[in-house]
């Protein structure tokens, strides 16, 4: 524990719904739910103005269109949130060599590391500058929480959501945690949680006051020892810059057993997602993709399988988890699921990105099936409807005579495209058939561009990341028909 608060921890805001605000000047203000738009999809995030109506991460897309039947359903445009998490992770790159990413939008920073006073007037002046600093390279608003211990640091920038900067003093941290419930301490999940109900614990206070050999008693020595701790709030993780970790991993527990096992390969797929989205932050790729599966009776195994070479590509792993999945048994229920990723490389390979991508293309062809970008499967089709993925909500498009726009909807034969850029005003909307000649698949514009960008009427040059290769090869692929 420090005796000043200089760890910081950087959580964007609504980070999808607003990357897609700031692109799509119409949807400022206005509620915007990013995820799966199909039948069976799930939330990724919804903007505040969502938020209002219960609209949350991980529920089902279908029970968000109940709450909320107003908002817009976007398909999530990952190269965008890639980009914008590069620009950001950059800006705390600057603050320290110790920055550790947990997600595209989210990490710790070491501020002592990076040679800032060790005084909280220093360290706030950092924090606020930094949140300035983001809004400028960004257009987006980050969060910034600041404490002695990593811990602290992630529920101060929780506690200043939105748009915000809290920070906590080392020694008061029992008195502000005291109150919060259970679920606020790291590796508190639905089923820890549950557990601790139980037996009659609701708040971090209870927590500390049943004392560590209740808290081993209930939940087994590591994590009982471990919770006792951070209860009172003793954290001493050190921050650890990811290019020196040696894998990365996600997973998650689940409040009721899963036995569907569409349910289950849907969360696997959602895991190597998050996975590849925390590897990706990092810059890292990994050669070894790791599942974790703990059943009903808790025994527990993990499947690993080794590629040929370093990937960071989401479409690889996703594979690789599913397959491994298929070699595992999950009928009687599955508690919990994790997807890691091992051996990482400190850099990453194009070569063999492009490689991969080859024949991944290859034989996708050899299946008769289009090259589809990797996200895909989080946009479900819509019932009995071939959508295809060009024209998923959200998406960008690009018209001979009217310039770039995104798809708003699509279907019975057609589809509707907003025109605007992130730097016009609201645009207008217009209806053509789905195979209409003049309309194809564009790329994600700039946040933060200038209009000589916006009229551009062919499609943009190919990105150097995979997922932006694979959507500019769907655009060539119309413009050969
Ligand atoms: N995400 C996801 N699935 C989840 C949770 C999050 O795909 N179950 C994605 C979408 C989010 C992004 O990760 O935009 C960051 O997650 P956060 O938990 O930080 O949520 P937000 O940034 O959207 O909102 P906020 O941090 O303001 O609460
Ligand atoms: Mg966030």
């Amino acid at each position: 524990m420090r005796r000043a608060p200089t760890i910081l921890h950087l959580d964007m805001d609504a980070f999808y719904a607003a990357a897609e605000q700031a692109a799509k000047p119409s949807l400022r203000g206005k509620p915007v739910v990013v995820g799966g738009i199909g039948p069976r999809g799930v939330v990724a995030t919804a903007s505040y103005e969502a938020r209002v109506f219960g609209v949350r991460s991980a529920m089902p897309t279908a029970q968000a269109r109940r709450l909320c039947p107003n908002a817009a359903y976007l398909s999530p445009r990952f190269t965008l949130y890639r980009q914008v998490s590069d620009t950001v992770m950059e800006l705390l790159r600057a603050l320290s060599p110790l920055v550790e990413p947990l997600s595209l939008d989210e990490a710790f920073v070491d501020l002592e590391a990076g040679g800032v006073p060790a005084e909280t007037a220093a360290v706030r002046a950092v924090g606020e500058q930094l949140r300035r600093d983001i809004k400028a390279a960004t257009g987006l608003t980050g969060s910034v929480g600041l404490a002695g211990a990593k811990m602290l640091a992630k529920i101060a920038s929780e506690a200043a959501k939105p748009d915000g900067l809290v920070v906590i003093e080392p020694g008061t941290e029992r008195e502000l945690l005291g109150p919060m419930p259970v679920r606020t301490l790291p590796g508190v999940g639905p089923a820890t949680a549950e557990t601790l109900r139980r037996a009659g614990i609701h708040t971090v206070a209870e927590t500390a006051e049943a004392g560590e050999a209740e808290l081993v008693r209930l939940l087994g020595k590591a994590h009982g020892t471990g919770l006792y701790a951070m209860a009172l709030g003793q954290d001493d993780r050190p921050v650890v810059a990811e290019r020196d970790a040696k894998s990365v991993s996600v997973e998650d527990t689940f409040e009721v057993d899963l036995t569907d096992r569409t349910r289950v390969r849907n969360e696997v797929l959602r895991l190597a997602d998050r996975c590849v989205g925390r590897l990706r932050a990092a810059g890292r790729s990994g050669r070894t993709v790791v599942i974790k599966v703990r059943n009903y009776d808790f025994s527990t195994l993990t499947r690993s399988e080794t590629l040929r070479g370093p990937t960071d590509d989401p479409a690889v792993v996703r594979e690789a988890a599913v397959r491994l999945l298929e070699t595992v048994d999950t009928t009687g229920g599955v508690r919990l699921l994790g997807v890691g990723v091992t051996g990482l490389a400190g850099f990453t390979q194009e070569d063999l990105f492009a490689q991969l991508a080859t024949e991944r293309e290859a034989e996708e062809q050899a299946a008769g099936g289009a090259a589809e970008p990797a996200e895909e499967a989080a946009g479900e089709p819509e019932a009995g409807v071939e959508l295809p993925r060009r024209w998923h909500p959200g998406l960008d498009v690009v018209h001979e005579e009217f310039g770039a726009g995104w798809v708003q909807g699509s279907g019975l034969g057609r589809v509707t495209v907003r025109f605007e850029t992130p730097w016009s005003a609201p645009g207008r909307v217009r209806t053509f058939t789905v195979d209409d000649p003049a309309l194809r698949p564009g790329e994600p514009l700039p946040l933060l561009g200038g209009p000589d960008q916006s009229s551009a009427p062919a499609i943009r040059p190919k990105s150097v990341s995979p997922a932006g290769e694979a959507e500019s090869e769907a655009g060539e692929e119309i413009s050969r028909r």
